[in-house]
């Protein structure tokens, strides 16, 4: 394959072009890895996207929204990529691909890119295939990037590292009490809408919204934020209300960080981020070659056994390792 070949038709916007981009990114195989990487060094600095995370429990209308939102902005003129980390990956046919019946308008949407998980279990490798997606969709023009996850572990944090915005989608809770959501997701988010504000649930959606809000004025002030920000919203995606309000609101908030230095330095962070996961995970990758799986078996046996300790053996196998 062609990487400069490639990359330039992706840089005009050539669908099929990022599509096959995307597949190269997916695969596991080693000299596709290589081209890949390829491939991202020829598309980096291309396109300027605006890259929004989203989060929420299964259920809470995720996928409902993503077909509103996106297409309310692709009326607007905007094109706009959909992709999903999905690490659980035991749903069938990934995240996306599962409900593209609940995104039927934006998969038929020529302004609309949807590409389902790949299916692969592995976070890390999910995260790197993702955040390699969401460059390649930037350079083919796309305006906003819509990255979904559903609200597993360790998923959060890895679409927060790779969007500029960081939503929460929350459904209206029962009672009074705040939906059990942990503390170090609510200080990620940039913005809570709560979904299903219509009919039944509109009162208790206004009460959750509001709890909400009072919540998210408790945590520690951030940098990044302008006032009012974190802030609570409520929509209706069935009924497409309030997508616009929050729209404009996610653009506001953007801007004033582009204008104050804080998206740059936020981007500029996630790169540092990304770049530290990728050398810890090849560390912990040369620990999973056959040699180095047998030393490990030996010296843990040499310290269950007191012949060593444990620390003068780690010691001696990471040294052997080096070697
Ligand atoms: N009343 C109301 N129902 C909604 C709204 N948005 C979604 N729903 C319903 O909630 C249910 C779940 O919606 P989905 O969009 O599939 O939710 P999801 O978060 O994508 O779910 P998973 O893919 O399983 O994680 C569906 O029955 C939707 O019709 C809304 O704004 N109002
Ligand atoms: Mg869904």
């Amino acid at each position: 394959m062609d990487i400069a070949q490639l990359s330039d038709r992706i840089i005009k916007g050539d669908r099929r072009a990022l599509s096959r981009a995307i597949t190269l990114i997916e695969s596991g195989r080693a000299d596709h890895r290589l081209q890949a990487g390829e491939l991202m060094e020829a598309v980096k600095g291309h396109g300027e996207a605006i890259r929004i995370g989203l989060s929420g429990t299964p259920g809470v209308g995720k996928s409902t929204f993503i077909e509103a939102f996106g297409s309310m902005l692709t009326a607007q003129g905007l094109r706009v990529a959909v992709l999903a980390v999905d690490p659980s990956s035991t749903r069938s046919g990934g995240s996306i691909l599962g409900d593209k019946t609940r995104m039927e308008k934006l998969s038929r949407d020529p302004n609309a890119f949807i590409r389902p998980s790949p299916s692969q279990s592995h976070l890390g490798g999910v995260a790197r295939r993702t955040r390699e997606a969401v460059s390649v969709c930037e350079a083919a023009g796309f305006d906003v990037v819509l990255i979904e996850t559903v609200g597993v572990g360790q998923s959060e944090t890895v679409v927060a590292e790779m969007s500029d915005l960081f939503i929460l989608l929350l459904a209206p809770a029962g009672g009074d009490e705040l939906q059990g959501v942990k503390r170090g997701i609510m200080e990620m988010a940039d913005m809570i809408l709560v979904n299903k504000a219509d009919g039944d649930l509109k009162a208790a959606a206004t009460r959750t919204c509001s709890d909400y809000t009072g919540a998210l004025r408790l945590l520690r002030k951030r940098p990044q934020d302008p006032e009012g920000f974190p802030k609570a919203m409520m929509v209706s995606a069935q009924q497409e209300e309030g997508l616009k309000s929050a729209w404009e609101e996610m653009t506001a908030l953007t801007e004033w960080r582009r204008e104050n230095g804080h998206f740059a330095a936020r981007r500029e962070a996630q790169a540092r981020y990304w770049f530290n996961e990728e050398v810890k995970q090849g560390l912990l990758a040369q620990l999973e070659t056959p040699e180095a799986k047998a030393a490990l078996e030996q010296a843990a046996e040499d310290v269950a056994e007191g012949r060593a300790t444990p620390t003068n053996a780690a010691r001696e196998l990471l040294e052997r390792l080096k070697g």
